[in-house]
This record gives C-alpha cells, structure tokens and sequence, in this order.
C-alpha cells in the first residue's frame, strides 16, 4: 500500500524551525520517524527485507533512540536496487530525479514527489536566508544543473524566498564574470573552488574581485576550511557561508550556517535526524566526538532513507543560531577521500588548511600520489602567485613541506608550479591524482 499524502500525520506541514523549543522538536521527529519507518517497510521492498533478517518492526520505534535497532543503509542498497527500486511511490508520483556521476560503478539514482520538492525548496529557502539572502536579491546559481542536485536544488530554494535566479550553472567562466559586472548580484551560489576560478577569470578581464556587486556568496559540495573561508572573503570581500547536503539525503540544503555565526551548517533537524556513528563498529558516538554522519529522512515520499550513512566524517555540536537544531562541524572529508601515506592518515583539507596558512602561496594545489618501489610517494604541485618572484614561491613552497612534515608528520614533495599549469574547478573540484 502506497501511502498518500492524506494518510501522512498532520505536522507535515512547513514549520518554522526558528523558534521551535527542542521538546516540541523532538516530539515532532518522533512522530515523522515513525510514519517514516512504516512507509519504507510498506514500501521499499530492501528495506522491509532488511528490517526482517533484523528483526525489527515498524512497532518497535517508541522514542527516537529505537532508531539504533534498524540497520544502516548504504550507497552498495542504491548500486543493488538501481535505477528506481529504493521508490517508495509508484512511478507516476515521482515528478522528478536526480542522479550522483557515479565515479565507481552505477550512478546512484533519486527521486521526489511533488511534496518532497516543495519542501526542498522550502529548505533551501530556509538556508539562503541564515546566509543573509533576502526577497528581492539578485542571486547568480553557478551550481551545475542537470543530473546533480546541485543547480536545480538551490534554483527553486531562490525563487521560492522570493529572490531573482540568474540560472548560470557551470562552466563558461568569462562569461560568468562578464555576467557578474552586468547583472550585479547580491549574491552567488557554487563550489568554494569555482568562485576561486571566477575569481581569477575577473582578475583576467581587468577587474578587481573586491570591487563587484556580490556580498554573499553560500558555497558547498566539496569540503573546504575556515581558512579557504577567510582567502576567498579577503579575495572578494563577501560574507561566505557553509551549505551542505546529499542526493541521497535531499540535495543542498540538509544542513546550513547562519551569516551570523558562520559556526558550521545547522542541520533542519524538523527533516533530517542526523547521527554520528564508529565508522568501523557502527557504534553510535556522542555528540561531540568525530565520527561518521548518519541521516534518516523524516519527511521524505518518494524517496525515504533509513539511517544513510554519508562517509562524510564530522561532529555534531549544539545549535547556536537556530539553538534546537544541531549543527556539524565543518566537514573534514570523506571515509573515501583519506590518503594513507606510509602509515600516517591524512585528508587533502588538512593541506589545504597549511596551504591557506602561508600568504606567499596560492589556493591552486592539487595531490598526486605515486609509488616508488615499495613506498607510497605524494606530490603537493601547487601554482605560483602570478605578482611575486619565483625565488619567493620556491621558498614558500619548503615552507610548506616542513610544515606538512611537522604538523602532519609526513614527509612529502612540493612541486612550484607556474600560474595557470593545473586544471581549474568547474565545479567539484578534482583535488586528487592517485598514480598509484
Ligand atoms: O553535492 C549537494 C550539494 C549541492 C550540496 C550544492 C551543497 C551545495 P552530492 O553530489 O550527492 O550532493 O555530493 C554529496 O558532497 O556527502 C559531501 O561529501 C560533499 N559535500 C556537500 N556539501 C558539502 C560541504 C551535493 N558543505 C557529498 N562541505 C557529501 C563538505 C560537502 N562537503
């Protein structure tokens, strides 16, 4: 049995999460945390096999810690079910999907209901606001459209606050920066690593990036850190603030910073539960402690997730903003994304954040990792500042090898590179070259 809106308790409806007092929060997600439960067993024939070979019922959800007693779910359900058998609604209510890239094996494949996109773009409403987007701002959308959640996710989030969408997606970056003199928003919407791109495309026209229209830039997808944050506010002096989400869970807009405190996304917990869990055990841990972020969709039709485990890896800390909504650190990395280096575990942010911290070099650095005989070898090639000598550079980057040596422990290679000789992001940026 499908079941339809109507049969969906009431509190469904928006609620505005501003000044929800945390009893009131957790009564409501208690009470979406079961309709979810019964409609992805009563829907989604893995997840009812799943809950069976488990043992757990529906029934058996009283308070939101039974959530421990129902298995994870993973990207491998996904792969298993591909393209639509995780649907919990018949096809025809799906009004639209969106698909990952898929870098290893099958794309991973989501849909939404009409109810399900209405509340994304409530959502992404909700976050462009704790950035400091307001109705009747001008906002530049250079999140790629298509098949990534992305473009599309934050477009109808713009329109529906009440803001003007200027839809550029990806690519074409001198037109982006023409765009930007022309159109003068108030604010753009991409990757960290793309507005460091456009802002190299305004320099390249003759423009200086802290003279444009933009005060607000909301940037995700990707990690990055609060010194990324700091080089790309001092580049184009601009509020930046943290956005953060996943197909699987949504799209942009699961978890949000405030402009006010710029303290991490506060997860729209009235939508999403969030865990953290021992990635290695699946051992619940504190909040406060590091480990893997773990979702249950609350109100999601078409497709529910059931304790999803991101790989993302984060704390979850008290809400400071919106103070019943907790929020997570700043994304360090992925499970997948860690390199181990001869025994020492490392994350590409760990060297961004060395990177970030030495002023005579640039932004633009990528990892290549090779072997040589039995070890593991890694590059750090990383672009010259275009105004300063190549003496100055060269000596910056020994700088940076002894630093990553001291504070990580690793001893690497780093390669001065002339200006413009790495590939530039588009988009998710590209940070790691494993020749191994
Ligand atoms: O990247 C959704 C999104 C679009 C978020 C636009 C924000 C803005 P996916 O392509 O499914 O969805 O990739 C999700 O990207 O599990 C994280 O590893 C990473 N990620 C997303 N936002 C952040 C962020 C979109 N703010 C994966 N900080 C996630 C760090 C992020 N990592």
């Amino acid at each position: 049995m499908t079941l339809t809106t109507a049969s969906r308790p009431d509190s469904l409806a928006s609620v505005d999460p501003t000044g929800i007092p945390l009893e009131a929060l957790r009564a409501l997600q208690l009470e979406r945390l079961r309709w979810t439960v019964r409609h992805a067993y009563d829907n989604v024939a893995l997840y009812r096999r799943k809950f069976d070979e488990a043992g757990v019922s529906p029934d058996d959800i009283r308070s939101l810690d039974d959530i421990r007693l129902l298995p994870f779910t993973t990207k491998a359900d996904l792969r298993e079910t591909y393209p639509f058998g995780m649907f919990a609604v018949p096809m025809s209510d799906v009004r639209r999907v969106h698909a990952s890239s898929g870098t290893t094996g099958r794309p991973t494949v989501v849909g939404y209901t009409a109810g399900d996109l209405d509340r994304w773009a409530d959502l992404v409403a909700r976050s462009l606001s704790a950035a400091g987007i307001r109705a009747g701002d001008r906002v530049h959308n250079a999140y790629g459209y298509g098949l990534f959640t992305g473009g599309l996710g934050a477009h109808a989030g713009i329109e529906r606050l009440g803001a003007t969408v200027i839809p550029m997606s990806g690519g074409q970056t001198a037109r982006q920066a023409q765009l930007i003199q022309d159109f003068e928003p108030d604010a753009i919407l991409c990757t960290p690593s793309y507005l460091l791109t456009i802002a190299d495309a305004l320099e390249a026209a003759g423009v200086d990036p802290r003279s444009t229209s933009l005060r607000i830039a909301v940037l995700g997808a990707e990690p990055w850190t609060n010194e990324m944050r700091r080089e790309i506010e001092r580049r184009l002096d601009l509020v930046a603030v943290d956005i953060y989400g996943l197909s699987e869970v949504m799209g942009p807009g699961v978890a949000s910073e405030s402009a006010l405190t710029k303290d991490g996304p506060h997860v729209w917990e009235d939508h999403f539960l969030p865990e953290t869990i021992d990635g290695e055990s699946g051992e619940p841990v504190a909040d406060g402690e590091l480990g893997e972020l773990v979702f249950t969709s609350l109100t999601k039709e078409a497709f529910p997730v059931i304790r999803y485990r991101t790989r993302d890896l984060t704390r979850l800390r008290p809400g400071t903003a919106f103070p019943a909504m907790r929020r997570i650190e700043k994304i360090t990395g992925r499970n997948d994304d860690m390199i181990i280096l001869r025994g020492v575990n490392l994350f590409p942010t760990q060297i961004e954040e060395i990177v970030m911290g030495i002023e005579t070099l640039t932004p633009h650095f990528v990892l290549e990792l090779r072997r040589e005989g039995r070890m593991d070898a890694m590059t750090v090639r990383i672009e010259r500042h275009p105004t300063l000598e190549r003496e100055v550079c060269e000596a910056a980057g020994v700088v940076l090898q002894q630093r990553i040596k001291v504070l990580i422990g690793t001893t690497v290679d780093v390669r001065v590179e002339e200006p413009g000789a790495l590939p530039r992001s588009e988009g998710k940026y590209k940070r790691v070259y494993d020749l191994r």
